[in-house]
Formats: C-alpha cells, sequence, structure tokens
C-alpha cells in the first residue's frame, strides 16, 4: 500500500536482518502511530531472534489509551536503554528534535528512519519514508509483506492502532487504505474495542475542560487569505490532572468550524506553547509549521513556541499569509 522505492525496503530489511540488537525510538508525546509502529517491530524482530527495546523520551509513562496493545514488554525506561547497539530505528519521528533526550542515541549509530511525514528531515544513516503512507504503521505493513513476515493478530493489533488513528478513523483515506484494513481486520483483532480506548474514551472531567476551552475559541476570518483561522488556548489551568488523550482530542472539535480552513490549539507546557495545526483542504500547515520550527504533513502539523499566547497567535496569523 506504499510508495517507498523499492531499494530503501530492501536496504532496510538488509539492515534488520544483519543486526542482533536494535533500539527502537518513537517520538516524545507518543501517539498511537509511533508506539503500534514501535511495538509491531519489537515483536518482528523478537520473533526472528533479535535483542530489541523500544523507548520513548517523554513523558514517564505510556498513555493510558495505548496500554492495551501488545508487545508493551519490550518498552524500556529512557536511561535503561543500550548505547551500544547494531542499529538503531526511528517510527514516525519526522525530525531529530522529536526523539527528544534520545536524540543522541544517533551519534555514530547505523540509523533507519522509518516516517510519513513529508517535513522528514532525513536526519538519520538510511531512511525508509513514504509521506503517501496514511500512517507509519502503513509503511511497516509493506516492509513485512517484502520481508515475508506474518502478520498476525499481534502485530495487526499494533498496525491497525497506528492506521485508525492517523486516518482520523478512516476519514482520510486513499486507495488501498481499506484493503490494508481489511487484512489486518481479518485476523480477528476487535477493530472496536482498539479504537473506542485510542480515539473514544475520555474521563468525566474531559467535559468541562471542553466547556472552558471551547469556550474561549476565537475566529479570525481574515487569516489565511481570508479562508479563516480558528483557534483555542489550552491553559494549565484547564487541564487540571486530565490525560494528553483530552487535550489532543481538542483540535478534532475546533477544526470542524464551517468559517475556518485552518484550525490551531495552543497548548501550555513547561516553555511555552505546543500548537497543533489542521487545514482541510487548500492550505498547507506542513509548510506553515515547517516556517515556525515544526513539521508534520500536509492536513495536520504542528510547532512549539515561546512567549505569550497573544503574539504566537500574531506570529501564526503572520506565517498563514
Ligand atoms: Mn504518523
Amino acid at each position: 500500500m506504499t510508495d517507498s522505492s523499492a531499494a530503501d525496503v530492501r536496504t532496510a530489511l538488509d539492515l534488520l536482518d544483519a543486526a542482533s540488537t536494535v533500539t527502537v525510538l518513537c517520538h516524545v508525546q507518543p501517539d498511537a502511530d509511533t508506539i503500534g509502529s514501535g511495538l509491531a517491530l519489537a515483536i518482528a524482530l523478537d520473533r526472528a531472534g533479535t535483542s530489541v527495546q523500544v523507548s520513548f523520551a517523554t513523558p514517564a509513562r505510556l498513555p493510558d489509551s495505548m496500554v492495551g496493545l501488545p508487545g508493551t514488554e519490550f518498552l524500556t525506561a529512557p536511561d535503561e536503554v543500550r548505547t551500544d547497539v547494531d542499529l538503531v530505528v526511528t517510527v514516525d519521528a519526522g525530525s531529530r528534535e522529536r526523539l527528544g533526550a534520545l536524540g543522541d542515541r544517533l551519534d555514530g549509530a547505523v540509523s533507519l528512519v522509518i516516517d510519513h511525514h513529508r517535513s522528514n528531515t532525513r536526519y538519520g544513516t538510511h531512511h525508509l519514508i513514504d509521506p503517501a503512507a496514511e500512517s507509519t504503521t502503513a509503511v511497516l505493513a509493506a516492509l513485512f509483506d517484502a520481508g515475508n513476515v506474518v502478520v498476525d493478530r499481534d502485530l495487526a493489533h499494533c498496525l491497525f492502532a497506528g492506521l485508525v488513528t492517523d486516518t482520523g478513523s478512516f476519514r482520510w483515506v486513499r486507495p488501498g487504505t481499506h484493503l490494508l484494513a481489511e487484512r489486518l481486520l481479518a485476523t480477528g483483532i476487535d477493530a472496536a474495542a482498539i479504537t473506542r480506548s485510542l480515539l473514544d474514551t475520555h474521563p468525566f472531567g474531559w467535559l468541562p475542560m471542553l466547556g472552558r476551552v471551547l469556550g474561549s475559541a476565537r475566529l479570525v476570518p481574515d487569516a489565511a487569505g481570508a479562508r479563516g483561522l480558528v483557534y483555542a488556548v489550552v491553559r494549565r489551568a484547564d487541564v487540571g490532572g486530565l490525560r494528553s488523550e483530552e487535550i489532543e482530542s481538542v483540535v478534532d472539535i475546533v477544526r470542524t468550524t464551517a468559517e475556518a480552513e485552518v484550525a490551531a490549539v495552543f497548548k501550555e507546557n513547561d516553555h511555552g506553547w505546543s500548537v497543533s495545526l489542521r487545514a482541510k483542504s487548500v492550505v498547507d500547515v506542513s509548510t506553515t509549521a515547517t516556517r515556525l520550527g515544526g513539521g508534520g504533513h500536509r492536513f495536520s502539523a504542528g510547532y512549539t513556541v515561546t512567549g505569550d499566547v497573544e503574539d504566537a497567535v500574531a506570529a501564526l496569523v503572520a506565517a498563514l499569509e
């Protein structure tokens, strides 16, 4: 289902085959695509007799919504990740910065970057990148096929987690997406339960948080060449003890605004703001985010910024011109 070059696929398989020890790195603030990819790769490598660890730099714990994924026994705390391995693989991380403190594991290492972000900066020694792929797990599915890896129920569970999340529950699809989904479903996975846990389960506190945050939403009709920007601000005080899953869900509501082509959610963090951008059909927010120091996909991207949120909004409006 993907368009990676045959040579890149062959090289990736050869690297994975030759390695006895592998570290798989997921991106910070992990989503189900990076974790599903990391765990699927770990399961497949372990079955082939390879010693493998999977890690991500922050936060300290795996998000609750992902604890039911197969392969979590391969997850390793960042400070326990081996420093000397035959191969370091990164999954779904568009730049070295997305690896956080674990980025230094690439120094002097043979590395394989597996990804689908079109803003990928090609920061490894080898790359398997398909910007047309729906998810990094779809890139992995094609890699498994090329390597004759049998995709059983456990692997299908991990691959489906990334596919259903990155396609927005199969909203953003292309020819072949549903064929891949069908293959994964045919292994007997409980797709409804996986999807509910990943995308449709929030604690009650999510509702009053949405009330506060959505109440702060603003529409800027003149922005983005008069196509419109809608944004909302998620302050620490709004969040309380809520999880990343609740915070990340906000943009999916904000982006439905009819009067705006572009949606943004400013999420307060230790250093300032982490910003999620979404576009519907015309504006390329990958370019916008890259201009502001981040990256992503054409219709879904992000970046971080310091300072007042008012200044951050003004800078975004300027970048969208
Ligand atoms: Mn992804």
